[in-house]
């Protein structure tokens, strides 16, 4: 493997909560961007998410934590129908340092065709330039009944495989009995947990060993481990708990 090649499996460590959520989310620690810098490195998560701005100004191109710079984002002021546009070139990605690109898509908006569009041509340059794709398959808005039913998740990553991402990022379906199910309508798009608010330690091992037997390739969190009192300590067990799965 190249040295910063995204290894497509493992744990990621999501930190554009900053814009997605607002700054709510973070303790004294999580706000500044640094502390997340360091601690992936110390807890050597298998990639780090950033948007371009906190890429730009405090990723370490040297550091060994392969980047995916997340190319479309939104705010948690806006209230309408969901839609996240790009703010974010593939090119401007890889100039950050980036070892692959992300892109959530809410399919199921009014706005879905957009962000499949933009999706699509982030999807054929990103592979031009041999960087893998990420989607985060969220499905969502008033056409969507109920956006973590199992049956909603399968298609989410049915989506992802139809679209061409390499990786696609679900919520934890509210019922967890059809987690197989879900990585057979993936195919060969590598699927990953997104974590979630942040839950008792034992009930998100839980989930992350249920996943992980079901055939979920990893997980890519933010605050169920930012929000931890040891981060590093919580990566480090989390990451047993993948391996040992
Ligand atoms: P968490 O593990 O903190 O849930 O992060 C995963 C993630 O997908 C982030 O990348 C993103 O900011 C957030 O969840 C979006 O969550 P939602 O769309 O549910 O508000």
């Amino acid at each position: 493997m190249k040295k910063n090649e995204l290894k497509m499996s493992g744990v990621y460590l999501a930190y554009d909560h900053g814009m997605e959520h607002g700054p709510t989310d973070f303790n004294e620690k999580a706000v500044a961007p640094e502390h997340i810098v360091s601690l992936a490195e110390k807890a050597e998560v298998d990639a780090l998410i950033l948007l371009k701005g906190t890429a730009r100004a405090y990723y370490k191109k040297g550091s060994g934590v392969p980047l995916i710079v997340k190319l479309n984002q939104k705010t948690d002021m806006y209230t309408g129908e969901p839609i996240s546009k790009q703010v974010c070139s593939v090119k401007e990605a890889i100039s950050l340092g980036a070892s692959a690109v992300g892109y959530t898509v809410y399919a199921g908006s009014e706005y879905e065709a957009e962000m499949l569009e933009e999706f699509g041509v982030i999807e054929e340059e990103a592979h031009k330039y041999g960087l893998p794709v990420i989607m985060w398959s969220y499905p969502r808005g008033k056409a969507v009944a109920d956006d973590t039913a199992p049956e909603t998740i399968a298609y989410a990553a049915r989506i992802a495989l139809e679209m061409g991402s390499d990786i696609v990022k679900l919520k934890y379906p509210s019922d967890d009995s059809k987690l197989d199910w879900i990585v057979k309508c993936a195919g060969k798009t590598k699927v990953f947990m997104a974590g979630g608010k942040a839950v008792n330690d034992k009930e998100f091992e839980n989930h992350i060993k249920k996943v992980i037997s079901a055939g979920f390739s990893g997980i890519a969190v933010g605050r169920n481990v930012w929000q931890n009192n040891d981060p590093v300590k919580r990566i480090k067990e989390i990451k047993e708990i993948i391996n040992s799965a």
